[in-house]
């Protein structure tokens, strides 16, 4: 038996470290965290820990595939096949209608550094298309450098300068499992932790106090406990002091608004006064009409009870992942000639004039994970081609023209940052690719020689990884390094913003100093849907079977007469769907609860029911406020 070493690039902060038991045969029969990965420290998710079963299902895509009309089944082709059509209708578009009638589209399906190089090929063809604003943490992104310049935070070891900790919507046992470890050892050591989140999830018997404020309602709990700094001034590094007092006083009733008791705003006061106090804010509660303000009214309760720019203190959101590597200026736009809103994208696409003709989609699924699923499939089955590629099929490469297999997690090589550490590592191939599968590199080299582009995108994946740690390297950090293990990235700081300068305009924080709009109940539909991440599936990547019917869970005050267990119509405005109702006194009585990630294609997608609208600020989706409600089948 063999071991070899690897990174997880999934889309998920933590970025674990990987150890693959691979047998005579080159077959992987076992993952492991890596023990000497700070971060890892020798364990696995569930998803990952079941990965396995995903690499060698039955379905996994081993070679190219065509479709020869639309609604006929996939054939397998040659490559040379494939590669050619797909050229001849990329350049036969540009020439008729301008490159701004092809899109691409990039998502989360790996965080590899080298995926960005898709980006460079269709910058140097085109420009072409390309989406617009972020629907996972674009709000959170967009509040945090409006008010303190950049989205990045404190190392995360620094939490051991904390006194308390909030974990303000985030859910570390399911979407950043390996926070777990850490934040249970400065448990015991006395720090206070604080959970804030509309699911009582297992948090809930990690956290010393756990406050349970109706879904959306961030900003009004945040204004209920701004009230007690009142009496301070931060205007030596904040702008809007004055107008912030004044928003701040604007109501009395905030706490009413968020359904919190006084008790649960005094422990959140004493903690921010009581501090270094850090606040972990999750990436979901961003998901909302009102994520932007909301992220913006707790980065200004860090900010007025003075736990910014200090030891244990901090806004915890986001990582700058690529920071580290020259790979920003390698790809993509800053701003595309012609964008799409990534949370509109089939009502944009639908009414794009002059048209999109062609997509070509790499490391997503929209189909299933865009807002809206119905108007996503309708304009992608409306383009003259589509090409997908991916390592599975899913509701997207259903509608395909062309999909493309690439390597998955434990074949790829690629450079990895992470959103949940400051630590950069490296992945290589564990195990040799099935049949025709390739690289993404050498695809879009094969693209790039077709298009006569052949000279953008020289180089083997290790050249490129080697281009990319230029400024690494300086620091002496060198690939074999990454190979070795994770390592620290060099330029990040303990302390962020531990002068209290900000690289906003004026140099200090910007202080949000207007309300948003709140949001009412729906009379017809008094339940909010959403589907959350689960512990089990990676966005619509599943690991394990899935039971036959979609699982809702609502708390029982919210079911009415309608038994827990029993099969019942959920209905939206868009749509209804047949679900397994499950009681679950844990979650907000206004919440309606799915799983993330499932596919039309897996009898039903949580996204088919939600309509697609942007959040405050960011371009972000808000996915989870579709008012919903649960009716008897008749
Ligand atoms: N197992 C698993 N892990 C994942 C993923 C997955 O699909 N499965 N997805 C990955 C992805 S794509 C991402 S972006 C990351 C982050 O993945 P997310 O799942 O977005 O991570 P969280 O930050 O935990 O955000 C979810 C938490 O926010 C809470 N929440 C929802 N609405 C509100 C609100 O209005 N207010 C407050 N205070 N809380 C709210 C939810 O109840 C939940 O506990 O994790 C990744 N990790
Ligand atoms: N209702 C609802 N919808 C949501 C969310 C929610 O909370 N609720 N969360 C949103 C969030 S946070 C996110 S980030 C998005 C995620 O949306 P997507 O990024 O579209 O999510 P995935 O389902 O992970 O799809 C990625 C695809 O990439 C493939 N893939 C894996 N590795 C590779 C690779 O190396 N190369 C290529 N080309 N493909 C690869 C996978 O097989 C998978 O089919 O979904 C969003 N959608
Ligand atoms: S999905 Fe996240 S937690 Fe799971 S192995 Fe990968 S990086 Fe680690
Ligand atoms: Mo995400």
């Amino acid at each position: 038996m063999l071991t070899r070493r690897t990174t997880c690039n999934r889309d998920c902060p933590d970025t674990c470290s990987l150890v693959v038991e691979v047998n005579e045969q080159g077959r992987a029969v076992k993952l492991r965290g890596a023990a000497d990965d700070p971060v890892t420290q020798g364990f696995l998710c569930e998803r990952t820990s079941r990965f396995l079963d995903r690499q060698y299902a039955q379905d996994r895509l081993t070679q190219p595939q065509w479709r020869p009309h639309k609604g006929a089944a996939l054939e397998p082709v040659s490559w040379d096949f494939a590669l050619d059509r797909i050229a001849e209708k990329m350049l036969q578009c540009r020439a008729e209608s301008g490159p701004a009638s092809l899109l691409h589209y990039r998502s989360g399906g790996s965080l590899g550094l080298l995926k960005q190089l898709s980006d460079l090929l269709f910058e140097k063809f085109g420009p072409v298309s390309l989406k617009r604003g972020d629907i996972c943490s674009g709000a959170g992104e967009a509040a945090q450098e409006l008010d303190f310049g950049i989205c990045d935070s404190h190392d995360h070891l620094d939490l051991h300068h904390s006194r308390h900790i909030i974990l303000w919507g985030k859910n570390v046992h399911t979407s950043a499992p390996h926070l777990l470890p850490l934040l249970v050892q400065l448990k015991q050591k006395g720090v206070r932790l604080i959970g804030v989140d509309p699911v009582r999830t297992r948090q809930a018997s990690l956290v010393d106090h756990f406050i349970q404020p109706r879904p959306g309602t961030d900003f009004a709990l945040a204004m209920a406990v701004a009230a007690s700094f009142l009496d301070r001034d931060p205007s030596a590094f904040c702008d809007h002091w004055p107008e912030f007092q004044q928003l701040v006083r604007s109501r009395q009733d905030w706490a009413e608004v968020a359904g919190v008791s006084p008790q649960d705003v005094g422990v959140l006061v004493e903690a921010l006064q009581q501090g270094p106090t850090n606040i972990q804010v999750g990436w979901g509660m961003g998901r909302r009409r009102n994520g932007g303000a909301g992220i913006r009214a707790v980065d200004a309760l860090a900010a007025i009870s003075g736990n910014l720019g200090i030891s244990g203190g901090g806004v915890s959101y986001y990582y700058r992942r690529r920071s580290a590597f020259d790979s920003v200026e390698l790809g993509g736009l800053e701003v595309a000639p012609r964008s799409f809103s990534e949370a509109c994208l089939g009502q944009e696409l639908l009414q794009a004039d002059p048209p999109v003709r062609f997509a070509w989609v790499t490391a997503g699924n929209p189909v299933s994970m865009l807002p809206d699923s119905g108007s996503v499939r309708r304009a992608l089955s409306a383009l003259e081609m589509l090409v997908v590629v991916d390592t599975h099929p899913t509701d997207t490469t259903d509608l395909a023209d062309f999909v493309l297999p690439t390597r998955t997690l434990i074949e790829d090589e690629d450079l990895l940052g992470a959103y949940g550490n400051h630590y950069l590592r490296s992945s290589q191939p564990a195990v040799e690719a099935p049949g025709e599968v390739r690289h993404e590199l050498w695809i879009w080299q094969q693209m790039a020689a077709r298009l006569g582009l052949a000279e953008v995108l020289e180089g083997s994946p290790r050249q490129w990884k080697e281009r990319m740690m230029v400024r690494l390297r300086a620091s002496g950090v060198g690939l074999e390094d990454l190979e070795k293990g994770a390592v620290r990235n060099p330029y990040a700081t303990q302390v962020l913003f531990a002068d209290l300068k900000f690289p906003t305009e004026s140099g200090k924080v910007q202080l949000i100093h207007q309300a948003p709009e709140l949001t009412t109940p729906d009379a017809d539909y008094p339940l909010q849907l959403a589907a959350f991440s689960t512990p089990k599936a990676q966005c619509s990547q599943w690991s394990v079977a899935l039971s036959e019917l979609t699982e809702a869970r609502v708390h029982p005050q919210a079911a009415g007469d309608l038994a827990d267990g029993s099969e019942v119509c959920l209905e939206t405005r868009r749509g209804r769907m047949t679900v397994r109702l499950r009681h679950d006194d844990q979650v907000h009585p206004r919440l309606l609860l799915l799983p993330k990630g499932r596919m039309l294609r897996q009898g039903g997608c949580a996204n088919d029911l939600i309509e697609a609208r942007e959040t405050d600020i960011g371009g972000g989706a808000n996915y989870y406020e579709e008012p919903a409600r649960l009716v008897a089948l008749s």
